[in-house]
């Protein structure tokens, strides 16, 4: 059972005893600031902020926390769209801003540990500045940690290529919620010994404990890449276009977005259009070594030309051409913002994405008829961001309405396709009641049975990814 006021007031003294009092933020400003994510309609209500530096201060409040049923929201930069951060019943959350040292670094491998509040930038930077890669990259990638990206295996632009955030990570250091300190892994690349916990802590929002520090892989620096960008008459030619890629060059990354969001997107940042209105356009990002591979994809941008799956494209002649192209494509998440959007974050194997699209827009259109819709996504892993947008002189709750027939007619479909729900970015507090449509009953019931194994008395992020009982 969760504390009372005196409960609450007796644990955070004891944590402020333990550790001091400046551990802990308290004051409404820091509560409202803590207490949310970039997702919409919560009000934040954590009891406190607590500020750890170490994952022995972690431990500290972890058991604390545990002895008086305090419930704990891990926070990292809160740059989810899931609710998977948010705190409105009076939590405790545990911000890993203060722990983003670099640990150690190891040469011989390519690899390092850090601590999980290490900012995504700050980790890409680390690694550029050594000669090295660190794939995993996204719009957020400036605020978000790797300790949330890992809780969330953070996808983003280079999956195609690289794989999520779990492909990188090669050890963890979590605290569970029993309080124990795991170290998960230890950075090995071989290590036969039964089930990996790494893998389990990593995408699971925060319900079993608190990553700590992450030991990391990181690549060689990638080789020169290019950028084209395609205008098409339909959806079926950018998934042409992608398979005829995939057959001869190496794509770093392979996006998609509708005419009316690259329309809201110039509107906001101004600038030209880069080619004529058409109703698709198609990001290619590619590794090019040599000319020959330059060749291969003008030479299938030709074909398709002529077959008119394609009207026209532009090859970025400059880095500064290509981020411009890249910004179109990056920026459409923010300035949709504005129009409060139901978020879809869904995927379906490539090979089955035609069909799918057919039957999901006639179900969108039939739930949501006279809304705006926007299609954009990361097509080269199948995993599509339809936003349906709010026209503001509609009924919040009307528009919830509307858009959660939609959101049932989806996931109904998403089943008998074998899609998923989420794609990348999590469940948290929103998808938690579509969770079904895509992990069976006998799935989330052994979920229920691991969260009870590493946190025992439910007081890790509670509320989030499992849907309630019963
Ligand atoms: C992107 O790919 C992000 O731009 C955000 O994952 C998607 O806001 C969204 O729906
Ligand atoms: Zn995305």
């Amino acid at each position: 059972m969760a504390p009372d006021r005196t409960g609450i007031a007796a644990a955070l003294e004891a944590i402020g005893d333990a550790l001091g009092a400046d551990i802990l933020l308290q004051d409404p400003d820091s509560l409202a600031r803590y207490g949310v994510d970039r997702s919409s309609g919560w009000q934040a209500s954590p009891c406190a902020v607590a500020r750890p530096r170490s994952t022995a201060e972690v431990q500290t409040i972890v058991a604390i926390a545990r002895r008086y049923r305090l419930a704990v929201v891990p926070s990292g930069g809160r740059t989810g769209l899931c609710g998977g951060a948010v705190a409105q019943s009076g939590e405790l959350v545990l911000s890993l801003e203060r722990m983003n040292r670099l640990l150690s670094m190891d040469a011989s491998e390519r690899s390092v540990t850090v601590e999980a509040g290490m900012i995504t930038a700050n980790l890409q930077a680390l690694a550029s500045a050594q000669g090295w890669f660190y794939p995993v990259d996204f719009a957020s990638s400036g605020s978000s940690q790797i300790g949330g990206n890992i809780a969330t295996n953070a996808g983003g632009i280079r999956v195609i290529r690289y794989g999520m955030t779990r492909s990188q990570i090669t050890g963890l250091v979590v605290v569970d919620g029993r309080g124990e300190v795991l170290e998960l892994n230890r950075g090995l690349k071989k290590n036969n010994t039964g089930p990996d916990f790494r893998h389990l802590f990593i995408g699971s929002e925060g319900v079993l404990g608190v990553i700590t520090e992450a030991t990391v892989q990181l690549l060689p620096a990638p080789a020169a890449s290019r950028v084209m960008l395609f205008s098409l008459p339909a959806f079926g030619g950018i998934l042409k276009l992608l398979r005829a890629f995939s057959d001869s060059i190496e794509i770093n990354a392979f996006e998609f977005f509708s005419h009316n969001a690259l329309e809201k997107v110039l509107a906001r940042l101004g600038g030209a259009a880069p080619l004529a209105a058409a109703p698709f356009y198609a990001l290619l990002e590619f590794e090019s070594r040599q000319e020959a591979d330059e060749s291969r994809v003008l030479e299938i941008f030709e074909k398709a030309l002529a077959a008119g799956d394609v009207y026209d494209a532009v090859l970025a002649g400059s880095d500064s051409q290509a981020r411009a192209l890249w910004r179109l494509r990056e920026s459409i998440s923010e300035t949709l913002s504005p129009w409060k959007p139901w978020k879809n974050d869904i995927s379906v194997r490539v090979s089955r994405m035609e069909a799918f699209i057919e039957k999901a827009g006639a179900l969108i259109d039939e739930a949501c008829g006279g809304l705006e819709t926007v299609w954009y996504g990361h097509l080269g892993d199948g995993n599509i961001h339809l936003n349906i947008l709010k026209p503001e002189e509609l009924d919040p709750s009307l528009f919830k309405e509307r858009c959660a027939v939609a959101g049932s007619a989806v996931a109904g479909l998403l089943q008998e396709f074998g899609g998923s729900v989420s794609a990348e970015h999590g469940i948290g507090l929103i998808k938690r009641d579509y969770l079904r449509y895509t992990r069976s009953a006998a799935e989330i019931s052994a979920l229920r049975g691991l969260k009870a194994v590493f946190d025992p008395d439910g007081i890790m992020n509670p509320g989030k990814l499992l849907p309630p009982e019963g």
